[in-house]
């Protein structure tokens, strides 16, 4: 199989060739596509060396798939043109992602809703993956009223050159800028632009994307998005309210038992999900799962996973497995 990786010098591209190495995908050839100043460049897959091509060359080579992580202008652009020669796209930018022609996909949940027909499906937002990814098995089980969410989010999340930022600040050196204020021993309440009902674009994809992955307009969302600094993942307290009532060791059975999520929640022992030690692992970690004594039918806990691996990279190569495994590339 020929597998483009279209911002394949990025964050995020980077691991998806990790992920794509580490996973046994099965590619013949790996397409490393991007901006016109690295094309050229030397890359290592599977101990060959590919060099990277252009979106235009990218194209002509006809992929089988094409794993987008180059921001939402770009997948605007070439995601069609990727799809019209036949390849299929999955798209990490939030370009597709509400579109209502186009699928919004976690293997988990609504993989079974693809078909060949579909050439651009969208990888949802890095704090609702890991989220829906807990909420959906409670819901078939206790069906979800309300959510309320507030997120403690990694800088990875923002990019290469955030990274950078808390490290400058850290040691003390003057640098770029990625966010408006520091984040080196700060807590900064706004990820992505404000929208016009003072919510920022993070916490309404979040409310937005949650309904859509979940086939329900019914579950209502809040959300309130803070970027924190840390480095290994973003970590989320949820607030969940049901219709009926819930059993605790029910709740951490179900979650034990959906594929994908790790469940660390033992205050005795003091175990609980944490972004340091989430980094690099492909599950979503739960913990400090709890009755919300304040009403009924409500459970707190607390979700923790790397924003680069299943809220990114390793989703949408689950999806390109998905594809693969049922014959729909
Ligand atoms: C962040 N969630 O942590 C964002 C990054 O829609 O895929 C991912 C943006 C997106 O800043």
């Amino acid at each position: 199989m020929k597998v483009a990786v279209v911002g394949a010098t990025g964050m995020v591209g980077e691991v998806m060739r990790k992920v794509l190495a580490e996973r046994n995908f099965p590619i013949t050839e790996l397409i490393p596509v991007a901006s016109e100043k690295s094309v050229g460049k030397e890359i290592d897959f599977n101990g060959k060396k590919y060099k990277v091509v252009s979106l235009e060359t990218a194209v002509a080579m006809k992929p089988q798939i094409a794993l987008f992580s180059a921001g939402g202008d770009t997948s605007k652009e070439w995601a069609p043109k990727f799809a019209e020669a036949g390849t299929t796209v999955i798209d990490n930018s939030s370009a597709w992602r509400m579109d209502p022609t186009k699928k919004l996909v976690v293997p988990e949940i609504n993989a079974s809703e693809l078909t060949k027909e579909d050439k651009i499906i969208a990888n949802p937002n890095c704090s609702t993956i890991q989220m829906v990814l807990a909420l959906n098995p409670l819901h078939k089980k206790y069906n979800i009223e309300r959510v309320v969410v507030s997120t403690y989010q990694s800088v990875t999340g923002t990019g290469v050159k955030a990274v950078q930022q808390l490290e400058n600040e850290y040691a003390g050196v003057q640098g770029e800028m990625a966010y408006k204020y520091p984040i080196h021993r700060n807590a900064i309440p706004q990820i992505d632009v404000f929208e016009d009902n003072g919510y920022t674009k993070e916490e309404m994809k979040m409310t937005r994307e949650t309904k859509k992955i979940m086939g329900d307009d019914s579950i209502r969302v809040t959300a309130t998005t803070v970027r924190i600094p840390t480095v290994g993942g973003h970590s989320e307290a949820v607030n969940i309210e049901f219709s009926n009532d819930f059993d605790l060791n029910e709740v951490r059975s179900i979650l034990h038992n959906t594929p994908g999520i790790t469940v660390q929640d033992n205050t005795d022992t003091f175990t609980y999900p944490m972004p340091l030690y989430a980094e690099g692992k492909d599950d979503v970690f739960v913990g400090r799962i709890r009755r919300d004594e304040s009403q009924p039918n409500t459970l707190n806990m607390w979700i923790v996973a790397d924003n680069l691996r299943k809220g990114a990279a390793t989703n949408a190569v689950q999806i390109a497995e998905y594809l693969v495994a049922n014959g729909l590339v």
